[in-house]
């Protein structure tokens, strides 16, 4: 045996007999066995090497081309009740979905590998942290988690000792996309994956734990698990306030987890505890508390520049794995607005041609060891997490959403958080461009419906008097003309001050009848090439658009019928007559 917990080694068994692999390899997570299995792939050309001499233990993975961002539309909750799984989730019933996807794992593994990884996702002595195990026929799967999460055998020891773990079953198969699905079972703890060896749909401790599963087994626990960065913004005096950002796939969340002062901020600093998933819990003494389940990032490449992301930029001249990047004449890897050198080779491993787009792939990623991050923040490991002082929500608008506002109180930031909405952009496969509703961006990783998730978020109010301040923020907005109005990146750092200064009771502001906004002035705008009329445009409240956006807002609410919580409802009355009065 090679685990002392049955109900794993009978897991094991069962899926090998079903896949039926020439071997399997429980992976302990040592350096041994990565430098194996780097070996490995790139013997099989799943890894290139890229030039070692400007990118040390730098790799390039091609994936397939129609395997190149997640799936929404091949991506179902197969809770037993369908309305458990709400109209934001595809469903199939269980037992339908287990024949259905088992159809296709019959004998996928032969011929190859199939390898059993322990997983942790947060720090590995935290109450906080959940365990899982993904069994995957894909090395470049095995080298990513180990990356992504705690992995191998501390991993393996604390799944023993605790006795629970999220079953994950992965398989490339054979990349026909008409044979593509990921299937969530919350009842029973299992994720099952076939046909994707991209990402989010086969990096199943990301977005399909510690999202879909978690969300529901928070919901059922007393606790929140959400699609936020965590940072923590130290000021000259050396205070540090934790904040928690949700913003829909690829709106600048890596750029803002590992945000770079501008010249401007002499001794503020930004440090990094996420920058895609937070896991929140009150502590006993009614704070929320975050903590990171990721130990890596798995961050989208293009617009990475060492101005928009010196950090993200430098971390990744190293020991990382490049995923449909395009690469230089001399090796190294290459991609839209990097700034640096000309491409050769396209994503798709073609000589460069214009003609055929872009060279790297819109939604190519890198992944990459948290650790390597300069701003790295040891509390990232801190098993209790650390309190987080404001929650915001943001989203791509071209216009109508002011550059922040503050929501009146835990209610009303519900009903923020509920009416988000973003133009979409290549992170997913679709259209893109066009404005969607992602709640809490949250659309794609509820595993439960949102009736009941609005709920969940609605019942913090009665378990505590301490929590978090509610914003939201639009770094997007454009004039007529389609400039950007706010420089973004570093500056952003100007609004996170005006959030904390609120937070802290020392910032002044407006109210209105969507929320606070800062005065004219609040906003630090020194050393910075902004007119008072740029700002007043920024934080502008266009009524009139304010109340077709909350007739929309109230529409896409009803649209979840009798489970949506009445308090909601009420919530969206108060603003619809504010912004009525107003008019
Ligand atoms: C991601 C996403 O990859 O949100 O983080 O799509
Ligand atoms: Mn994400």
């Amino acid at each position: 045996m090679a685990t002392s917990l049955q109900e794993l080694q009978n897991w094991v068994d069962s899926v090998a007999k079903l896949t039926q692999p020439e071997s399997i390899h429980w992976c302990n997570g040592s350096d041994a066995e990565n430098k194996r299995l780097i070996n490995e792939m790139q013997r099989s050309g799943d890894l290139v090497e890229l030039d070692h001499e400007s990118h040390p233990n730098c790799y390039l993975h091609r994936s397939d081309p129609s395997d190149v961002a997640r799936v929404e539309h091949l991506t179902f909750v197969c809770s037993r009740n369908q309305d458990d799984a709400g109209p934001n989730n595809n469903w199939m019933n269980p037992a339908d979905a287990h024949k259905k996807i088992d159809a296709l794992f019959e004998g996928a593994m032969q011929g190859r590998t199939m390898y059993v990884i322990p997983y942790c996702m947060g720090p590995i002595a935290s109450p906080y942290a959940r365990l899982g195990v993904e069994i995957t026929d894909s090395p470049y799967v095995v080298a990513n988690m180990r990356m992504m999460t705690r992995m191998g055998d501390e991993p393996l020891a604390r799944i023993e000792k605790d006795g629970t773990f999220v079953k994950g079953l992965h398989s490339t198969g054979d990349l026909d996309p008409e044979k593509r699905f990921i299937m969530h079972f919350p009842e029973e703890l299992t994720i099952k994956s076939i046909g994707s060896g991209y990402g989010g749909n086969a990096l199943l401790g990301k977005k399909c734990h510690a999202l879909r599963i978690a969300s529901w087994q928070a919901r059922d626990e007393g606790w929140l698990a959400e699609h936020m960065l965590i940072v923590g913004v130290e000021n000259p005096d050396g205070e540090i306030h934790y904040i928690a950002c949700a913003f829909p796939s690829a709106c600048g969340k890596t750029n803002l987890a590992m945000l770079v002062p501008p010249e401007s901020h002499k001794g503020w600093r930004v440090w990094t505890l996420g920058d895609d998933i937070a896991w929140l819990h009150l502590d006993e003494g009614g704070k929320l508390r975050a903590i990171n389940p990721e130990a890596g990032y798995f961050g989208v490449v293009p617009g990475t520049n060492a101005k928009t992301n010196k950090n993200a930029y430098d971390m990744i001249q190293s020991n990382t794995i490049y995923t449909n990047v395009a690469t230089t004449a001399d090796n190294k890897p290459w991609w839209e607005d990097k700034n640096v050198g000309t491409p050769a080779i396209d994503w798709q491993g073609r000589e460069y041609d214009p003609e055929n787009g872009p060279a790297a792939h819109p939604n190519s990623r890198f992944t990459v060891s948290a650790k390597m991050n300069p701003s790295y923040s040891l509390l990232a490991d801190a098993p209790e997490g650390v309190p987080i002082a404001a929650i915001v929500f943001g989203g791509r608008r071209k216009e109508l959403a002011p550059l922040v506002y503050e929501a009146k109180n835990w209610r009303h930031g519900v009903l923020v958080g509920a009416g988000v909405a973003s133009e979409t952009t290549a992170a997913a496969a679709g259209e893109i461009g066009v404005v969607r509703r992602d709640p809490m961006a949250m659309k794609p990783f509820c595993g439960y419906n949102f009736a009941d998730y609005w709920a969940h978020w609605l019942g913090f109010d009665e378990e505590s008097k301490h929590l978090p301040k509610i914003f939201h923020v639009n770094w997007f907005r454009q004039d007529s003309s389609g400039r950007f109005l706010w420089p973004g990146f570093g500056e952003n750092l100007r609004v996170l001050r005006w959030i904390i200064d609120r937070c802290e009771g020392r910032a002044e502001a407006t109210e209105t009848p969507i929320g606070y906004l800062p005065k004219a002035g609040d906003i630090d705008t020194s050393d910075l090439d902004i007119t008072p009329d740029t700002m007043d445009a920024l934080l502008s409240v266009n009524i009139e658009q304010w109340k077709s956006e909350m007739d929309s807002v109230g529409d896409y609410l009803q649209s979840y019928g009798e489970r949506l919580p009445a308090a909601l409802m009420a919530e969206h009355e108060t603003v619809v007559s504010a912004l009525k009065e107003a008019s």
